[in-house]
């Protein structure tokens, strides 16, 4: 059986899994800071476990197009609280940061896997996951959050993307991060066009090749503003076709901020894919 290791945990790979967002930013897109007080987060993400979430992801830094990084200090005051809070629950934690320092004060406060929208870039970052249990997902980016959509070009956005991939995956298991640890992912909207997510969507089952587990995240993203007209809070219809057309191209986790309206569609999914429901 595939397993995703992280931290205590052991996630069966053989269904898909969901990852609830928790955003505790006070300019998120996609929820416009509901979040941003810790007792709100924390009811939320226990709102997204009783959905169906089988991950809860954790952020203290919006990483929207055109965000503004905030001080390790900042980000570290902002998810210890929630991190604090979660303790008890029987769900993997994940924290979303790009800094080592949050890193290591994350996990040290319970969370299982980090989420890098940086793939372990930073210094540290690497030596961090390295030396702990947790999983790690490493995600391709395009450029920084405040300039990424500045007209992002590719000559093969699905080669580059495969082989950015391949390349952090390899350092990350030469660091001596087992590979049931690692998941990957294409980082839809992160310095690419709607052009450039379509393409990356269409072709999604190449990444199989890479031999690790695809985290998909398309929920209420600009790209499905922008086909739709529609704001963020209303991208719902459209997050849950991308999920579907995720699932078709072999992700196995969905990091979506609707949780119980995916586990519909992951339902659905499985039923014609003649699978058990989970
Ligand atoms: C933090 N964050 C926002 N969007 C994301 C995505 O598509 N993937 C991952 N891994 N993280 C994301």
């Amino acid at each position: 059986m595939a397993v995703l290791a992280a931290g205590r945990f052991r996630l069966d790979l053989g269904r898909p899994l969901v990852m609830g967002v928790v955003n505790v930013t006070p300019d998120s897109f996609s929820d416009g800071g509901r979040f941003f007080d810790s007792k709100n987060a924390v009811s939320h993400a226990h709102r997204l476990i009783e959905e169906g979430a089988d991950i809860i992801d954790v952020g203290g830094e919006s990483s929207r197009p055109g965000a503004l990084p905030v001080s390790v200090a900042e980000e570290i005051d902002r998810i210890l609280p929630v991190l604090d809070g979660l303790k008890g629950v029987d769900k993997p934690v994940s924290v979303d940061t790009r800094r080592p320092e949050v890193m290591q004060a994350a996990l040290r406060a319970g969370a299982s896997m980090v989420n890098d929208i940086e793939a372990l870039a930073a210094p540290g970052a690497i030596e961090a996951v390295a030396q702990s249990q947790c999983a790690v997902c490493l995600m391709h980016m395009k450029g920084e959050p405040a300039t990424m959509q500045r007209q992002p070009h590719y000559d093969d956005v699905v080669a580059e993307v495969g082989s950015f991939l391949r390349e952090k995956a390899q350092k990350a298991l030469q660091a001596g991060i087992p590979r049931e640890r690692i998941v990957v992912d294409p980082g839809f909207g992160f310095g690419k066009t709607a052009a450039h997510n379509f393409e990356l969507l269409r072709r999604l089952k190449e990444f199989s090749s890479l031999g690790f587990p695809i985290l998909a995240g398309w929920s209420r993203k600009s790209t499905l503003g922008k086909l739709t007209g529609r704001p963020a809070d209303e991208r719902l219809a459209a997050s849950l076709a991308a999920a579907l057309l995720a699932l078709q191209g072999g992700a196995t986790i969905l990091r979506v901020h609707d949780v119980k309206e995916t586990r519909d569609v992951i339902a659905v999914w499985q039923a014609y894919e003649g699978q058990a429901s989970t």
